[in-house]
């Protein structure tokens, strides 16, 4: 049963959706580029000409270029040239975040996840002239648009876009921003702003629902910008209206058409919930969430204590343990790092309840933790924590050993310095873990290096012609997919990947 008390307060926190209408800026095509993004980019064909100055026939095709990537709902006003419809009209529409959906559109589907998530349609219209609003919501910057029948030469009045999300204007760039840092700046908030619906997305397109994880990074960087604590705290209570019977809470849940559960748990995102509580506190000061949530935070430890008690897991958590989306990778030591990072925060919220003895058992178990790990995964002579049976060295592990405070001050810049250049080393795949490396940066105290590493990684998506930040981003391995081997099903604004709006005003 879902707890109601905290549903209801998850109603009351539902956010208005701001509505605005986006016209096409240019009609584009798509040109083999090898130095863009998945060797495709978009040409401008012609910026100016209205598109209902010209007349299609069957097989005729073109593209529209929307400026930016939008999240809503499509409207077209369409009419035959003569008044005479012999036959419906059936058009063929992708909604594409990225030049390939458009440019490989015809190849087979590959992916590992539904084809129902490529946002194409076939629609047929019986009436001209009409207007006819798509009725589903998709998250697009181009529209491709194929005449597939038409009885006589058909009319494009009108085509726009009502872009919807719950903040619709940009919070200003810092005045010392450089160019660079605006457009970084810009391109996080977008991504953001797009996810900013009911609650907090993952992505508009793909799997539009909330993930904990995600969430978390997304808190952060709302405090830096939007500052939108309703929704946050609207999607704290729906995480916590759904335990599972052993109290586990989901790692993500859906808001549509009623708020359910998804029976999904992952270990670190349930360890990192008393993380994104004690930020909410700090953010807002808001102590009764920290008290109903308390239970359900604490829970998630008491769960797995007992895998840590020689100090170390014998084995893999019996869950889905995720960290990133990195094949191979051995998570144990990251798991438990963000098990530790967690318990501290945990003690934090236990303090400011006054339930201290609460809070010195976590920070003695805290304490014993990190010693072991020191102990047990150390290795001296590479200076690196391993991890897992086969001694694994992986960036995760020396990330989470610096946001877990088992390294500290110079230990850490120097474990972060030795992980920076150790050849064999696992790296990360996602934007969610690169915004982990930020902050393992940042509380090591290496301020350039954090905004070097932000310049570098999220400065090449600039640089590749993103707008928004995607789910995984490998330069050298454009086309991977956690997802099977076809790109198209990846998302290319997702929220786990906004940290420039963050991390850029920390300077
Ligand atoms: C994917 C989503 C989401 C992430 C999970 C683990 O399905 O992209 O962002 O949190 O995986």
């Amino acid at each position: 049963m879902p707890n109601l008390e905290f549903l209801e307060k998850a109603d009351a926190r539902m956010p208005v959706s701001r509505r605005w209408d986006v016209s096409p800026v240019a009609l584009v095509k798509t040109v083999r580029d090898s130095s863009a993004w998945q060797g495709w980019r978009m040409e401008t064909v012609h910026a100016r000409r209205p598109l209902a100055e010209r007349s299609f026939q069957n097989g005729d095709s073109f593209i529209l270029d929307f400026g930016e990537e939008l999240v809503g709902k499509l409207k077209l006003t369409l009419r035959s040239k003569e008044n005479y419809n012999d036959s419906p009209v059936r058009l063929r529409l992708i909604f594409a975040e990225f030049p390939l959906e458009i440019a490989e559109r015809n190849r087979k589907y590959t992916g590992t996840l539904s084809r129902a998530w490529i946002q194409d349609e076939v629609i047929t219209l019986d009436d001209m002239p009409q207007t006819y609003t798509l009725p589903r919501v998709y998250a697009m910057r181009y529209l491709f648009v194929e005449v597939m029948a038409t009885p006589n030469r058909l009319v494009f009045e009108d085509i726009r876009f009502t872009a919807r999300s719950a903040v619709r204007d940009f919070v200003p760039p810092l005045p010392e921003f450089s160019p660079e840092e605006t457009e970084l700046d810009r391109a996080a908030q977008r991504t953001l702003r797009n996810c900013m619906q009911g609650v907090l997305l993952d992505g508009p397109k793909r799997d539009r629902r909330l993930w904990l994880g995600d969430l978390r990074l997304e808190a952060q960087v709302n405090a830096a910008t939007f500052r939108r604590f309703d929704i946050i705290e609207r999607s704290i209570y729906l995480l916590a209206a759904f335990p599972q019977e052993d109290g586990r809470i989901p790692a993500c849940v859906f808001d549509r058409p009623e708020p359910y559960d998804s029976r999904t748990f992952i270990s670190d995102y349930a360890f990192l919930f008393a993380d994104l509580l004690w930020f909410h506190y700090e953010q807002t000061g808001n102590e009764k969430l920290l008290k109903e949530m308390y239970p359900l935070a604490a829970k998630q430890f008491e769960l797995f204590r007992n895998y840590y008690r020689n100090g170390v897991a014998q084995e893999e958590l019996p869950a889905w343990n995720f960290i990133d989306w990195c094949d191979g990778l051995n998570r144990m030591t990251a798991c438990e790092g963000c098990y530790i990072f967690g318990l501290r925060k945990l003690a934090k919220i236990a303090r400011r309840l006054k339930k201290y003895s609460d809070a010195k058992q976590f920070e003695q178990e805290a304490g014993f933790l990190s010693n072991e790990l020191i102990r047990q995964k150390f290795d001296p002579k590479k200076g690196l924590f391993v991890s897992g049976k086969k001694n694994q060295i992986s960036c995760a592990s020396q990330i989470w050993m610096v946001l877990a405070g088992v390294v500290t001050d110079a230990d850490a810049r120097t474990l972060l310095d030795k992980m920076e250049h150790c050849r064999n080393i696992l790296k990360p795949v996602t934007p969610y873990l690169h915004h982990h490396l930020l902050e393992a940066y940042r509380i090591a105290g290496e301020k350039d290096k954090m905004l070097r590493h932000l310049h570098n990684y999220w400065g090449s998506m600039l640089k590749k012609g993103m707008n928004v930040f995607p789910e995984v981003f490998v330069e050298e391995n454009e086309r991977l997919t956690p997802y099977g081997t076809d790109p198209r099903i990846n998302s290319a604004c997702h929220a786990w990947s906004c940290a420039p709006a963050y991390f850029l005003r920390m300077k």
